[in-house]
């Protein structure tokens, strides 16, 4: 016989779906009619069978109403302006289970449905209150504690919730990353701000674990297992079915993941806390005990809708929309009260209302309070800098006896070397990041035994062993999801992105992530780094465009961090010490770019003049941050340059001069990001002519920035020209050379400004 679909009622027709949610349950709850048990004590089991006992019920019950009642809060006041986000935890508040049986100390890198979760991790501290927590955070208020009022998102520093971006699936790589870190934080003595059995916990979507980024994580974490080395992180997958508009193919999450070799995979259903509660607990468990990545599939439901603006009932079929609210695990929640004689019908009804009152009121009391006014107040913990401080730090040299160990003798500390280019004076600088900071970890592909593909990280691997310098699998975005973890475990990670060209398909990690953490978390959470990326162009003999890459523009619009390209070998011992000293001191995630062509140059003028060989400095000495290096006192012509620019408008420099007879000036900007607008127009000042030579691209290079500095400094009457890359890709072999600044456009452009006479 086939089922009669029943009719629906006309109330269940409506467009407000949140408010048929909301009367759904209070009918259901009303209309309830099944017979309850004797009421258990706290300590007994919630219905029998089940893992969770009726006080852990009640509690688990309460945080999935707390998010519920915040959803619905915000549908309301969305409308009225006091609340500026509406994307719901409805239907995954299941996920209650995994803060109840997680500690607060486990860091949560946490899907944007992840109230309940929240709600339910609040009970692990005192004093804290998770109702007017979130409702600042949806206000926007400046005294919402996650972000400051930056973005509605799910964040706490007491209680380990590093707050996410929207980008889905971009925080899987640094929850991998932090669990990595937990384990080899105390393997590398390094003292971490978490228990030493700690798990890392990452939840998202379904249609969100399909995703590169997701991918990457998944794949890293079994590579680690594989090989029998620790990582600890709890991947749980929020499994509603859908994405925004797109169904999950059936059973695919499962299909999926279940036999995934080294992801350990768990089920559990997240509509049913009697029967959920279980399983969470076992795969919490095994991720603990085994410090394997663990899978957990958590069947969960989406109520309400993608967002607010999501209005369901113009795509689906009211019969779909009907069934999957008739799943609405508080629906079952309540049965489970009801039926175990926990609470009865009033006392739930009290509760909901109670709940609503509370959040409401909470909500308007939010409302009330600052929000971000000024741009000074939006933009104040995105780029912290403390000059005095850095300057102090990168100046301190590592212990002595240390520095001698890393070097293997006082004779050969590398100041008391002959002079020397620029990457055996990367590599000295590298060991003394490592003497001086015991928790610095160098990784990327190729670095350890082989010392990287230029020989720039030789000797490391021996000199701090295995656990201090890896290699990584090959994944620029995992490479840089590890930074993160590291970072956010106390570490001073030193990434290598062995190209800047395959910088691009990680740089989310980033730009997205590692760039943003300050800015979205108030400054409460930092992740410091040092990022070393080899590339610009110029090789002979080796290339085409993914080993000559020169868009620095990828890199010039991250808001907050800090980009330094060195020519020489001075400068890059300089630079790095205070890159690092920007990371300790004020957390900043750093760039330091180098330019391959120049590691091995040794000659500037002519074949052996030795002068691209530089001597060591001392470890006292470090560069300010946005200061460049000039060459030569003239005002006749000056030169705004960096990287392979400089020792190619040096050697222009020498040949203007001989023909105009122009006194020259050549500034090696060093500082990309930010442009220190300031020493610019200083030297700018007296110039009379202005020239400026490019290796990036034409189109949003420096030299735009550069130019732009000039003239809003208000001297944009001199002539100038400027010698750039063009809008191309970097062709193979000879013809590579027709794409960037050369010696002879350099002198060129300077006898195009002879021409001009004003
Ligand atoms: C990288 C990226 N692409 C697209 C989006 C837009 N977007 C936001 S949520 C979403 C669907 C996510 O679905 P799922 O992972 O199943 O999570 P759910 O919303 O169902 O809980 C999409 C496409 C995004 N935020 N990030
Ligand atoms: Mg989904």
């Amino acid at each position: 016989m086939s089922a009669i679909a029943k009719p629906i009622p006309a109330r269940m027709k409506g467009v407000n779906r949140a408010e048929i949610c909301d009367v759904n349950f209070q009918e259901f709850v009303r209309d309830w009619s099944g017979r309850a048990d004797a009421k258990p004590s706290p300590g007994e089991a919630i219905l029998e069978g089940s893992a969770l006992d009726a006080g852990g019920f009640r509690e688990l019950f309460e945080s999935q109403l707390i998010s519920r009642h915040l959803d619905l809060m915000a549908r309301v006041l969305r409308v009225q302006n006091k609340v500026f986000y509406t994307i719901g935890s409805s239907g995954h508040e299941g996920n209650a289970m995994v803060a109840r049986l997680t500690r607060h100390t486990d860091p949560a890198f946490l899907h944007y449905r992840s109230g309940a979760f929240m709600a339910e991790r609040f009970r692990k501290l005192p004093g804290m209150d998770p109702i007017m927590d979130s409702a600042l955070s949806f206000a926007a208020s400046k005294e919402d504690p996650a972000s400051g009022g930056r973005h509605k998102v799910w964040g706490s520093k007491p209680l380990w919730v590093l707050p996410q971006t929207s980008t889905i699936a971009s925080h899987l790589p640094k929850a991998f990353g932090t669990a990595v870190a937990i384990e080899q934080g105390r393997r590398i003595g390094c003292q971490l701000p978490i228990p030493d059995d700690s798990i890392a916990i990452c939840s998202f979507g379904d249609a969100s674990s399909n995703h590169a980024t997701a991918q990457t994580a998944f794949n890293a974490a079994a590579w680690t297992a594989y090989q029998k080395l620790p990582s600890p992180v709890l991947f749980v997958c929020e499994d509603n079915g859908i994405g925004i508009s797109v169904k999950t193919p059936t059973d695919w999450v499962a299909r999926n993941f279940r036999d995934r070799a080294d992801l350990d995979y768990f089920f559990a259903d997240g509509l049913d806390l009697a029967g959920g509660y279980g399983d969470v607990q076992a795969a919490i468990e095994h991720c603990r005990r085994t410090r394997r990545p663990t899978f957990l599939h958590l069947r969960t439901t989406r109520i309400m809708g993608h967002a607010g603006t999501d209005f369901e009932i113009e795509w689906r079929s009211i019969e779909e929309l009907c069934a999957v609210e008739a799943g609405d695990p508080l629906l079952r929640s309540a049965a489970i009260a009801l039926e175990s004689g926990l609470m009865s019908k009033d006392e739930i009804l009290g509760l909901y209302e109670d709940t609503r009152r509370k959040c409401f009121a909470a909500a308007e009391d939010a409302d009330r309070r600052p929000r971000l006014t000024s741009l000074e107040d939006v933009m104040a913990p995105l780029a912290p800098y403390t000059p005095a401080a850095v300057k102090a730090e990168a100046t301190r040299a590592a212990d002595a006896d240390k520095r001698i160990a890393a070097f293997g003798s006082e004779a050969k500390l590398p100041e008391k070397q002959p002079p020397r280019h620029l990457a055996i004076q990367i590599n000295n600088a590298l060991h003394d990041l490592f003497a001086k900071y015991p928790e610095t970890l160098l990784f990327g592909e190729d670095v350890a035994q082989k010392g990287g593909v230029y020989t720039v990280t030789k000797g490391l691997h021996k000199a701090f062993g295995n656990r201090r310098v890896f290699n990584t699998l090959l994944d620029e975005t995992i490479i840089l999801g590890l930074a993160q973890g590291y970072a956010n475990m106390g570490m001073l990670p030193v990434p290598e992105v062995q190209y800047l060209a395959y910088l691009h398909n990680a740089i989310d990690q980033i730009r997205g992530e590692a760039a943003s953490l300050q800015f979205f978390s108030n400054d409460q959470y930092r992740n410091p780094m040092v990022v070393r990326v080899a590339g610009l162009g110029y090789q002979r003999g080796f290339g085409g465009h993914f080993h000559n890459d020169n868009s620095i523009t990828a890199l010039r619009d991250i808001p907050g961090i800090v980009v330094g390209c060195a020519s020489r070998g001075d400068d890059a011992a300089t630079m790095l010490r205070t890159l690092a000293a920007l990371a300790k001191v004020d957390g900043r995630v750093t760039v330091f770019l180098e330019p391959i062509a120049l590691y091995m140059t040794k000659d500037l003028y002519e074949p052996g003049d030795g002068q691209w060989l530089t001597e060591y400095p001392s470890p006292d000495q470090a560069m300010t941050l946005g200061e460049g290096r000039v060459y030569g006192q003239g005002d006749d012509l000056v030169v705004f340059t960096y990287g392979n620019g400089v020792p190619m408008s040096l050697r222009a420099a020498r040949a203007i001069e001989a023909k105009h007879g122009w006194k020259t000036r050549v500034v090696d900007l060093r500082w990309l990001v930010p442009l220190n607008e300031a020493y610019i127009r200083e030297q700018a000042k007296s110039a009379k002519r202005i020239l400026i030579v490019d290796e990036g691209r034409h189109s949003a290079g420096v030299g735009e920035g550069v130019i732009t500095a000039i003239v809003e400094g208000g001297y944009g009457a001199r002539p100038f020209r400027r010698v750039v890359g063009a809008d191309t890709f970097t062709p193979l072999a000879g013809a590579a050379f027709l794409v960037i600044p050369s010696d002879e456009e350099i002198i060129a452009a300077a006898a195009d400004l002879a021409k001009n006479r004003a």
